[in-house]
């Protein structure tokens, strides 16, 4: 308490020593007649709230408390039923992904003869915490179905900023959590790299083409342990015929669609040939 006063402080110790101890003393006094402690440049105490650090399911945040009488604690409402009191940083990890408002509050309560201080400040954020990646388009628009001639992009979200994890695109499989990889599919890309909002950007490339027709599934490994992890590791499965992420369909070959075209000639003709001679 004594340390947090002190650190709170600091700052103005540089104005000199007595101005810091006319303001730390008009703070009190004000504390005692009006509970609100408000100092000679009208300043209150605030807190500041810092972007959150995601990491998949854990939530970090850091902040800075102002107050020229240093503050009791920080109290964390996570949104999700758990509360705690910490100071900055702290980190939270959820059980499951969602949505969820953290509200933060420092307060400093010291009630009592001589010093009567109480006050809080309080920030909410919001935080969005998913997990995921899926095939798209080059544009990043979700897509699940291609051509042999077409390349597979990626994107997802939920993933630590500027980060390379491991990234397996594998034949169609039943995911159990703890399981080993199956061997990537030949061409497929072997890693991926997030951006500084731990994104993975529209046009990243997973599968560049010619493309092999069949049923597939995408996992980026999160924890880079090389086992599949249900709950850490994102996971495109189940989009395309209930089991796969994604499809590739083979296209007609050209010399296919001509044979076709000229059976259905060559019958025509016959047809038209029969025709003239009756
Ligand atoms: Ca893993
Ligand atoms: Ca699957
Ligand atoms: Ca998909």
């Amino acid at each position: 308490m004594k340390g947090k006063a002190l650190s709170a402080l600091f700052p103005l110790t540089l104005r000199g020593r007595r101005i810091t101890l006319t303001l730390l003393l008009l703070s009190i006094f004000t504390s005692a007649i009006g509970i609100q402690p408000v100092n000679a440049f009208g300043l209150e105490p605030y807190m500041k709230v810092f972007e959150p650090q995601i990491d998949g399911l854990s939530v970090s945040v850091n902040g800075f408390v102002f107050s020229l009488t240093g503050y009791s604690g920080i109290n964390w409402d996570w949104g999700d039923g758990n509360e705690e009191k910490h100071f900055f940083p702290a980190s939270h990890i959820y059980s499951s992904y969602g949505d969820y408002t953290i509200t933060v509050t420092a307060y400093q309560k010291v009630v009592g003869p001589p010093v009567w201080i109480d006050w809080t400040a309080t920030e909410t954020i919001h935080v969005s915490l998913s997990l995921m990646v899926e095939t798209t388009n080059v544009a990043g628009e979700r897509k699940d179905v291609f051509d042999i001639s077409e390349t597979v992009y990626i994107s997802g979200s939920g993933y630590l900023p500027s980060k390379k994890y491991d990234l397996y695109v594998v034949e169609d499989t039943t995911w159990s959590g703890g399981m080993g990889f199956p061997d990537r599919v030949s061409g497929t890309e072997t890693s991926v790299e997030t951006d500084v909002n731990g994104d993975i950007p529209a046009g990243i490339v997973a599968w560049k083409g010619p493309l092999t027709p069949g049923k597939y599934d995408i996992v980026i490994d999160r924890n880079n342990n090389g086992k599949y992890d249900e709950g850490i590791d994102a996971l495109d499965d189940e989009d395309i015929e209930v089991t796969a992420g994604f499809f590739v369909i083979p296209e007609l070959p050209l010399g296919t669609l001509m044979g076709i075209v000229t059976c259905f000639l060559a019958l025509a003709t016959f047809r038209f040939k029969r025709l003239i001679k009756h």
